[in-house]
């Protein structure tokens, strides 16, 4: 028996060396197939003694049952976000504060951003036994059972030593474009970035999924415990290093300013020759004793700044300014333009929001313009170059008639916006279909944009209780779906049904009804039944509700076409009662950003926009500065939106925040 045990002991220690080399090393010194022997071996011997099973054994990585949800974390120290800079003249300010609370010279520590998620992990007697979100950097997930997964995170350290380090995961670009390439074959939804992709992937409940993702860490500070001879982050990185935890392999100790300028420059050049996305790099103080003394403010510490690199633009063509018709009937001039790659993904498409940002700007047909994304995701022509026209640009004009439908359309005084004024336009029903089974809605997985307009061109569906008569077979005619995908839809348009009742009054897309509104005025009546009934005096009532909502909402329903929309969905069983549950999910996931928010909204009233985007980490601010991140204008956004527009600052129309909110994965109710 003891001769088992040992044998077993010598197995794991062997595999954790060999894990080490290939995951962390990228440096293997036996094959996959010697790698495979060793483990079947330990594999078959665990099997005959499931005593001698222990948690940080190599073939104990993917747990067994799912988590019904997961559970909270309080984290031992606050896990603190970062300050930004965006210019070489905000990191000249850093260093400034910096000397004048210190007395001798002193060291920097620069290191790569990775754009991933943060995490925190603790190590007891050196074996891995917790790992969390940052979540609102008091409280966190545990993922403990997802992080075990990662094949780069050693389960058991070089020595015993109980440890808290915090680092990044996050999903390098090969990695991310195969499973993509994966998901799209399967008709599964793609992911926007690696980063979203890393965030879902360790959000499974099921281990037995994120394992099948292919996570990566690495690890950038040390918290708790550890060697208390430790007197810089250079050497806590090369700690965690002999522990055998993964740290990037750019980081630089700089003895004076200028190095560090030096290496900002050089890696805004080179990042897109790394394999993974870095966002901007991390100026550390490199003495702890001095990081001691700096200390920390309410939300980051004061000893280190994270530089962001500026939006990466490109020069493309515009082809044609197309007429997108929006679900409430607004006309949004589209640009297509020459495809192009930026920012880790081709673009073809940019909104270019109303005509008077067209005219503002510029824009022709047949313009080479300056294309940047905003918040590394949605597509923003900045400027055309009027210096490259050959003179057969052509001005664009807003049509006087819907492009999809025909009518008139017009232009409400005082409005950016120009509308179709045909509700039944078709036009318009495929953007209310979209916005019905859209993630904040009922959030039917599946019934993306691309489905939605098969669905009505092959006549099935023309509304959204249409989606509840669909059967496998009609589905099994359309192109995009086979016998899987077709039962997942059915499953995932089955399981909507149990929505509650805000979000389906959110999905009906009452003009000014947004996220915020149905869910107060759910509170208030809790189903559709109280709804009908309410006068406009008593919907006055409801907290949220002004003038022009009660009216919309009344006009809505006076429409019997909209009447039998509701009953319709009532017949085929949708719950719609229910409150909405009070879901806790990760709180920072919009703390890199700072917003304004300016001009009139339609779904939301401003502070509640503003609530919505401190709930997640956001700072909102009244003024636009060069800090501003993104400026949120509604019509009327007057001169915030000049002084956005001198500083670079990129705009976000409701509908476009809207999208980004939903690309971050932030929730809006
Ligand atoms: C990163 C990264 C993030 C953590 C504690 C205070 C400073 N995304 O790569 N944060 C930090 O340091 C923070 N370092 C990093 N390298």
């Amino acid at each position: 028996m003891e001769q088992i045990r040992q044998r077993i002991e010598n197995l794991r220690t062997e595999l954790q060396k060999h894990n080490y080399r290939y995951y962390v090393l990228d440096d293997p010194s036996i094959s996959d197939q010697e790698y495979d022997r060793l483990l079947r071996e330990l594999e078959e011997l665990e099997a005959q003694y499931p005593d001698l099973i222990t948690p940080d054994s190599p073939t104990q990585r993917v747990g067994h049952t799912p988590s019904e949800k997961f559970s909270e974390i309080v984290h031992g120290q606050p896990l603190m976000g970062l300050s930004n800079a965006f210019s070489h003249d905000e990191l000249w300010a850093f260093e400034e504060r910096i000397q004048k609370q210190s007395d001798g010279p002193v060291s920097y520590i620069c290191e790569l951003k990775i754009d991933g998620l943060s995490v925190s992990l603790d190590y007891e007697d050196g074996v891995f036994v917790r790992g969390a979100t940052r979540g609102d950097g008091f409280v966190g997930e545990d993922i403990t059972l997802n992080l075990r997964t990662i094949r780069s995170l050693p389960l058991r350290l070089n020595e015993p030593v109980s440890i808290n380090v915090r680092g990044e995961v996050f999903i390098n670009r090969q990695d991310f474009a195969l499973f993509n390439e994966e998901r799209q074959r399967k008709g599964e939804t793609i992911f926007a970035n690696p980063r979203n992709a890393a965030a879902g992937s360790l959000r499974q409940l099921d281990p037995k999924a994120t394992a099948e993702r292919p996570l990566d860490i690495f690890l950038f500070s040390l918290g708790a415990g550890g060697d208390a001879t430790i007197q810089t982050q250079g050497e806590a990185l090369a700690y965690m290093r002999r522990l055998g935890l993964k740290t990037n392999p750019h980081s630089k100790v700089c003895q004076d300013f200028s190095e560090v300028l030096d290496f900002v420059q050089t890696w805004q050049e080179q990042r897109q020759s790394l394999p993974y996305e870095i966002d901007g790099v991390v100026v550390k103080v490199n003495e702890l004793p001095l990081q001691q003394n700096l200390g920390n403010t309410a939300r980051s510490p004061r000893w280190a700044v994270a530089y962001k690199f500026p939006a990466e633009q490109v020069v493309t063509k515009v082809l044609n300014i197309g007429i997108q018709v929006g679900r409430t009937g607004a006309l949004t001039p589209l640009a297509e333009l020459e495809p192009v790659l930026v920012a880790g993904s081709t673009v073809s498409r940019a909104t270019l929001h109303n005509e008077d940002i067209v005219r503002d700007r510029d824009i022709r047909i047949g313009d080479y313009v300056v294309l940047q994304k905003a918040g590394d995701v949605i597509p923003e022509i900045v400027r055309s170059l009027p210096e490259r026209r050959d003179g057969n640009e052509q001005p664009f004009a807003m049509p006087s008639s819907c492009p999809a439908c025909g009518s008139d359309v017009v232009r409400v005084p005082g409005e950016a916006v120009t509308r179709c004024v045909n509700g039944r336009c078709p036009a318009q029903r495929v953007e209310k279909l979209i916005h019905f089974a859209s993630k904040g809605a009922l959030d039917i997985e599946g019934l993306g944009p691309a489905s939605i307009m098969q669905l009505v061109e092959a006549g099935l569906v023309t509304s959204p209780v249409d989606f509840y008569k669909l059967e496998k077979d009609d589905l099994l005619k359309l192109d995009r779906f086979g016998e899987k995908s077709a039962e997942n839809l059915l499953a995932a348009i089955e399981a909507s049904k149990a929505q509650p009742f805000a979000r389906v009054l959110f999905g009906l897309g009452i003009r000014l009804v947004g996220a915020e509104v149905a869910r107060e005025i759910a509170n208030f009546t809790g189903s559709f039944a109280a709804l009908l009934e309410l006068s406009r005096e008593q919907l006055l009532e409801i907290p949220a509700v002004g003038d022009k909502i009660a009216q919309s909402i009344l006009d809505y329903f006076a429409d019997p076409e909209n009447q039998e929309l509701v009953e319709g969905l009532l017949a085929q069983g949708l719950v719609a009662t229910s409150p909405e549950e009070g879901k806790e999910e990760q709180r920072d996931l919009l703390q890199d950003y700072t917003f304004v928010v300016t001009g009139r909204l339609e779904g939301f009233t401003r502070s509640a926009i503003e609530d919505l985007l401190r709930k997640w980490g956001a700072s909102v601010t009244s003024s636009v500065s060069k800090q501003t991140s993104f400026l949120v204008a509604g019509p009327g956004g007057g001169s915030k939106l000049t002084k956005a527009e001198s500083l670079g600052i990129p705009v976000l129309s409701e509908a476009e925040l809207l999208e980004f909110l939903e690309e971050r994965g932030v929730r809006l109710d």
